[in-house]
């Protein structure tokens, strides 16, 4: 495949004003006119090709000025339509496509799922609907009449605002129409018709429009929808009023698919949305669904400003909109929730699913330099990395700053296609600020690792950290330049406060904030009366590895004092992961593992302490995964014996805490659900004693853990519950199994979480399960969220088991990304990346992995997708 590099951009020898479209809809066979208002782009020279993207298309009819092309003027292929001399002048190009919506199961262009018909166009499924300029600097007004028969299709719904409707006369077909009064790229086209239910509200923005929201699902899912319109409403409010950002169109219509390649997708006006992140009610969601719907929600709706109205120049550009996008979402759950454990567990997901990736042979920048198959840059480096880079302006830049670039950027670039350069230089204007040193965050791959060692001068009173910063070599990046880190810091003193200093030499000090430019270089605090505990990268400012050499004591006394939350966090999770890399050292070499007794009882501390928010509590409990520690390992890495530690030091909080886990089991919230931040954090506490009593051994661990998933009330603890039970293999587990599938099996969201807990569990037997479960009635090979909860959740949620030493692990999934290719490259493609550190395991497993990679490499037909992770996977 051709590689697309980001120097070559160049604009389009064309544009097109207007595109209206007629989408005459039929499960089989469904016919679409388009027709385009073309113009010659001023710098292109006359008479030259116009070159239309198209993918799978069949042409049925093609006029230029309502009238026919002769042969010669034009040639057509499933992939393009080009116009050989088309005219100097402005022209209009009638293009007749007919596609087959059943048969797409790829799920990019326009599909059915469950009956009703629904698009996806991001990046480049438009033109699998029709031949287009499919990229999006071609901002068109678009106008889309669609047509279907009543009894299948009674709702259509398009962009923008409607604006008529009728029946066919003498047909059971009817249409509606639907104008955008706003230019967008293709990407940002959607249409939904079919027979779906809907719930209705209304919001008045700031300037007093009001605005029709309506959320459609399929019949008799209506009562899962409050938690989405609730969440839509706050987020409409929210961007008013921190971003000043209105919404500029009369309805704004979600509609909620069961087959979707995505979380969801911010088409104008028309969000469309894997259903996962609309549907909720106590019974079948999660408090974690609960919040994921939240953020989701405000993600798209967020878009309409950042994405829609300012949009990508390019697909290079893609953090622009979705690292952006992902930080204002942040924000607005931080708003809306507690800012420490929201904070928490965006870092917890940046490195559980960043880290891997930018250490590995998929690490690219978060502005990529070329690519084969965009679809594959969907990544957590644009997304999440996207989202701390510009976290990290705003710490650089402070509110005020922050803001005032924002405002410019939001004036200026309203309705541009741009880019990352002219969104920094808003930045730099509006605060005065040169942020040529920054823009490194977005062009090298690779997370920075600092690196800190402090030296106290008692007499002197004098505190010096020598600081370096490095990336390590990658595949296409061998050496790197210093970034600017801002290091958000405090001094500790022994009472827990923050200590003051008289000077700082070596760097610029921002308030709290160090702001490193070097590759290495020595600060010193004078003026110190004690020796601090030096507290660094408070609030995880800056997106990098700290290594700081804290011993034990600084690192208990940070968990007990720091006055940063987030550092009370780190300081826990640092002290079980060097416990954990310990014990797991020493499984290989078969001596006898014992937990360090200072940590396992902080943990008990830390579950008492009621001074911290349960939700806090929870997190702070929470070990690191199996996947943490195999990162933080980074080599030689040998899942067995990762478990096996994390196994005992487990086993050693709960029994050595077993009374005070076992009083906490009743500390849930009481009344009746509500999925607050403040609910959520009890229950998850709750949950997490629940964890440890079950590791404790004591004798009624299997009859009160069962009791718990037989009481429970909601899915979060019912969840939590069986989870214990299956992974943990107690006597019951096969009996809540069948006591869980009989009550959800007509909720395929909430099976999907029965897949999901045998799919993880790490037995001896999981993988055979998991096979077996592969030709359960309810499993769909053609579902993404099925495969999600199965085969992906095996692969990157059960180490040990993916990773077994027969290698039957690595080759049942990779025998998975074969099927699944076959119809859907994007889904297969993605699951293909849980091989990703494939050479960090020790050498048989990776022996193991690479054969298991070299079969999908050498067979034939693989997608476009896949053989591009593939290949960069084995590079
Ligand atoms: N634009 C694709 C889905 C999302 O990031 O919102
Ligand atoms: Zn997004």
């Amino acid at each position: 495949a051709v590689a697309i590099h980001l120097e070559d951009y160049a604009p389009a020898a064309y544009q097109i004003d207007t595109v209206d479209l007629d989408i005459q809809l039929s499960p089989r066979s469904t016919d679409v006119f388009a027709r385009l208002a073309v113009r010659r782009h001023e710098d292109t020279d006359p008479g030259a090709p116009l070159e239309l993207d198209g993918d799978e298309l069949e042409l049925v009819g093609l006029t230029l000025d309502g009238m026919p092309l002769l042969e010669d003027a034009y040639s057509a292929t499933p992939s393009k339509l080009v116009l050989n001399a088309p005219p100097a002048e402005p022209f209009t190009l009638e293009i007749r496509t007919r596609i087959d919506p059943d048969s797409n199961t790829e799920l990019m262009g326009l599909y059915r799922s469950s009956g009703t018909y629904c698009t996806q166009c991001e990046a480049e499924g438009f033109r699998r609907i029709t031949y287009f300029l499919d990229r999006p600097d071609i901002l068109s007004v678009y106008t889309t009449r669609i047509e279907a028969r009543k009894g299948d299709a009674p709702i259509l719904l398009g962009n923008g605002n409607p604006v008529s409707a009728g029946d066919v006369p003498g047909t059971d077909r009817h249409f509606a129409v639907w104008h955008d009064p706003h230019p967008k790229p293709s990407y940002l086209f959607a249409m939904v018709a079919g027979d779906l239910a809907h719930v209705a509200d209304t919001f008045v923005t700031t300037s007093g429009r009001k605005v029709d929201l309506k959320i459609y699902v399929e019949h008799g899912r209506e009562d899962r929808c409050a938690w989405a319109m609730d969440s839509l409403k706050r987020s409409m409010k929210w961007d008013e009023d921190v971003f000043g950002c209105e919404y500029d169109l009369d309805v704004f219509n979600i509609v909620a698919v069961s087959d979707f390649n995505m979380g969801a997708m911010e088409n104008k006006g028309l969000n469309i949305f894997n259903d996962k992140y609309v549907l909720a009610d106590p019974e079948t969601a999660t408090d974690q669904d609960y919040a994921n719907i939240e953020a989701v929600i405000a993600h798209e709706y967020f878009h309409n400003w950042t994405g829609n109205r300012i949009t990508c120049r390019d697909w290079f550009q893609l953090c622009l909109k979705e690292g952006l996008t992902v930080f204002r979402d942040q924000e607005f759950s931080s708003d809306m929730r507690s800012r420490a454990v929201k904070r928490i567990a965006d870092v917890r997901l940046l490195k559980s699913h960043q880290f891997p990736e930018d250490a590995g042979p998929l690490a690219h920048p978060v502005r990529p330099r070329k690519y084969t198959e965009i679809n594959n840059f969907y990544t957590a480096t644009v997304y999440e990395k996207g989202a701390e880079v510009v976290r990290m302006l705003k710490t650089l830049l402070g509110p005020d700053g922050f803001r005032k670039g924002m405002d410019l950027y939001l004036e200026r670039h309203d309705g541009d296609a741009t880019t990352i350069e002219a969104f920094l230089v808003c930045f730099s204007e509006a605060t005065a600020t040169d942020l040529g040193q920054f823009a490194r965050w977005y062009d090298q791959a690779g997370t920075p690792q600092v690196d800190v060692k402090s030296r106290y001068d008692k007499r002197a009173g004098e505190l010096t950290l020598d600081i370096s910063q490095s990336i390590a070599p990658l595949p296409g990046q061998a050496s790197s330049e210093p970034a600017v880190i801002p290091l958000r810091f405090g001094l500790v003193g022994r009472n827990g406060e923050d200590m003051s200093f008289e000077r700082v030499t070596g760097a610029r000090l921002q308030e709290d904030v160090l702001i490193l430019e070097e590759q290495s270089q020595s600060v010193t605090f004078t003026g110190l009366k004690s020796r601090p505990v030096v507290s660094l990268l408070r609030g995880f400012s800056a997106p990098v590895r700290l290594e700081d050499h804290q011993d034990a004591d600084d690192l208990l006394f940070q968990a007990r004092q720091d006055s940063d939350d987030f550092n009370r966090w780190q300081a826990i999770q640092t002290l079980a992961t060097h416990d954990l890399i310990r014990l797991a050292g020493e499984a290989r070499t078969g001596k006898e593992l014992k937990a360090d007794a200072r940590l396992v009882e902080a943990f008990g501390e830390t579950l008492l302490n009621e001074e911290l928010d349960p939700a806090f509590r929870a997190l702070a409990l929470q070990l690191p995964s199996e996947a943490d520690l195999a990162r933080d390992i980074g080599s030689n890495v040998d899942p067995d014996a990762i478990h096996q530690a994390r196994a005992v030091l487990r086993a050693a909080i709960g029994s050595e805490n077993a009374g005070a886990f076992r009083a906490a089991l009743g500390a849930k919230p009481q009344g009746s659900f509500s999925p607050d931040a403040d609910a959520a954090g009890k229950r998850a506490l709750a949950n997490q004693a629940l964890a440890y009593y079950a590791a404790s051994g004591a004798s009624d661990v299997d009859d009160l853990v069962m009791a718990a998933f037989v009481d429970a009330d909601n899915m979060t603890d019912r969840i939590a519950a069986l989870t214990l039970l299956v992974h943990d293999n107690l006597k019951d587990a096969e009996q809540a199994l069948e006591i869980f599938r009989k009550r959800h099996e007509a909720t395929s969201l909430a099976m999907d979480k029965w897949f999901m807990v045998q799919a993880t569990a790490p037995l001896a037997d999981g993988l055979e399960k998991v096979k077996a479960l592969t030709a359960h009635p309810l499993f769909d090979f053609a579902n993404p969220n099925r495969v999600r909860s199965l085969v992906h959740a095996f692969a990157t949620g059960n180490a040990t088991q993916f990773a077994r030493q027969d290698g039957l692990g690595f080759e049942f999934v990779a025998g998975n990304v074969l099927v699944i290719d076959q119809r859907n490259a994007q889904v297969a493609s993605r699951l293909l990346t849980c091989f990703r550190s494939w050479r960090a395991y020790e050498e048989g497993r990776s022996k193991l992995a690479e054969t298991a990679l070299l079969k999908i490499s050498s067979a034939e037909g693989l997608s476009r997708d896949t053989r591009d992770i593939v290949d960069r996977c084995l590079q």
